[in-house]
């Protein structure tokens, strides 16, 4: 909405002195298809067109008009932010001259605009693109499908555990960091956890390509300690700005999320306590909501943003916005285990990783225990389980490798653990004991792939036992393992994997 130089130096003949009429789709009546992709166009001699653009009731001019009919029923971002001038873009639906405004906006992607519409299929949706104060010039407009991600996946994750001058990126994708200023090393929520002492120290990512890609529908949370309630704004974790992608952080009225354009979004869930740990969390959704979480706990604040992050900078800092700025916002206090995931995480799975420090979402629950007696591959039978030990949740699978290919099997169940050697002339080792239940009912008994592999999502509200089934409660413990049938030198024969206990809760 800045006056820019394109438009005090525009000639006055592109201005005023080209007849409307040679502008197509100056007018809805006469908009011009698009589809998804990149379209060029230009609104030089385009003329206002009534009535006036909603979120720029007076500047919003020389608009000219496009037509797109939705190929799905989904959300689509439709953005003139490749374009050379300050633009305004109102989308709407409904025949000329009585249509119902759906989205509008000034700048998102620096003066130019993007808004995202949730489409019908089949629906015929028109964009009006016009010029702030009549700025006129070459554009772009680019429709693009969001498809939301399922299921999230880990793109960044700092436990802060480093006692040198780095801080590891333990999402795999290599983004490591390295110390500024004085960070010190103390225990914190998972491990080892970083201080910050509010005015020199920061954690720079000179580049993180899996976080940069990130413009919506993604999550990002912390653990928090402060050593004071803060009274300005203190950066978690930030890209460079301004002109950066996304950032969030703590002020004095709880939790803040921006994104490129400026665009704050406040939420009140919960003023932190000094000197106490807080999991604090935002998940931005496929139409720039943002919707944020104190303590494992939504807090009911969803904001309606529709300003996606773009143009992300490459830099990226944990305890700091940006530490050459005037205003760098340092944190001051300890933070502990970033983790940054593209796609939404739902709220059971933001309760779980806050019941569960340092712990990340697929990451394996649960703690083998037992011996176990190799089986005919030369290796022992290996049991895990993925998902959460958060009963609501109740998503765990239960999973085995290193087992014979192509061998039937199935898991078993109990509250106690055992040893018993041999049992019933198998081969291996039975590590449960007491009310062992079976999975053997329909659908439940497994056979190896080609991998020696094989694995089972499991109910928590029905657990095998002896008696029938039974649903685990909170603070509940059991113990899982898996038989399979096996071919040792006497012939056919069994064995097990070793066990694996969880406690849910
Ligand atoms: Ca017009
Ligand atoms: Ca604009
Ligand atoms: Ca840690």
């Amino acid at each position: 909405m800045r006056l820019t130089l394109a438009s005090t130096l525009l000639p006055l003949a592109l201005v005023a002195g080209t007849a409307s009429a040679q502008v197509v789709n100056d007018e809805c009546a006469t908009a011009t298809p698009v589809m998804v992709g990149m379209t060029t166009y230009d609104n030089i001699g385009a003329t206002t067109s009534s009535p006036a653009f909603t979120c720029e009731l007076v500047q919003g001019q020389a608009d000219v008009w496009f037509t797109f009919a939705a190929p799905t029923t989904s959300t689509y971002l439709i953005e003139l932010c490749d374009s050379s001038i300050d633009t305004v873009l109102e989308v709407l639906e409904g025949p000329c001259g009585s249509q119902t405004v759906i989205n509008c906006n000034d700048d998102t992607c620096g003066v130019a605009s993007a808004v995202s519409i949730e489409t019908i299929m089949g629906n015929t949706y028109y964009i009006r693109a016009g010029g702030w104060g009549g700025d006129q010039g070459a554009c772009s407009v680019r429709i693009e499908e969001i498809v939301p991600l399922t299921p999230p996946v880990l793109a960044g994750h700092y436990a802060l555990d480093d006692t040198g001058m780095t801080a590891a990126d333990f999402s795999g994708n290599g983004q490591n960091g390295d110390h500024f200023g004085t960070i010190v090393g103390e225990p914190g929520i998972a491990g080892t956890s970083a201080r910050f002492d509010g005015s020199t120290s920061y954690v720079e990512i000179v580049s993180a390509p899996a976080i940069e890609a990130l413009r919506y529908d993604f999550t990002a949370m912390a653990w928090v300690n402060v050593d004071q309630i803060p009274t300005g704004g203190m950066r978690i974790f930030s890209n460079e700005g301004p002109g950066g992608s996304w950032s969030f952080s703590l002020s004095q009225f709880g939790i803040s999320a921006t994104t490129h354009a400026v665009l704050d979004y406040g939420a009140n869930p919960g003023v932190v306590t000094p000197g106490t740990w807080h999991h604090v969390a935002i998940v931005m959704n496929e139409l720039a909501d943002v919707t944020f979480y104190f303590d494992g706990v939504q807090s009911g604040n969803q904001v309606l943003g529709n300003e996606f992050a773009r143009n992300a900078r490459s830099t990226w800092f944990i305890g700091a916005w940006n530490p050459a700025f005037s205003i760098p916002q340092f944190f001051n206090g300890r933070i502990d285990d970033v983790q940054i995931y593209e796609g939404q995480l739902s709220a059971s799975e933001i309760a779980s990783l806050y019941a569960n420090p340092g712990t990340t979402l697929g990451s394996d629950i649960g703690t083998t225990y037992c011996t176990v007696v190799p089986n005919s591959t030369g290796a022992g039978g290996g049991i895990s389980a993925a998902g959460s030990p958060l009963i609501t949740a109740n998503d765990v699978t239960l999973s085995v490798n290193s087992l014979p290919t192509f061998a039937f099997g199935f898991f078993i169940v109990s509250p106690n653990q055992g040893f018993v050697q041999n049992p019933g002339g198998s081969a291996g080792n039975l590590c449960l004991s007491g009310q062992i239940g079976r999975y053997v009912g329909p659908g439940q008994i497994q056979q190896t792939n080609g991998a020696g592999a094989f694995s089972l999502g499991i109910d928590l509200t029905a657990i095998p036992s002896p008696s029938g089934f039974v649903p685990a409660a909170s603070g509940d413990t059991f113990n899982f393992q898996a038989w399979h049938r096996d071919t040792g030198p006497a012939g056919p024969t069994s064995n097990f994997t070793n066990g694996l206990e969880i406690t849910f809760f």
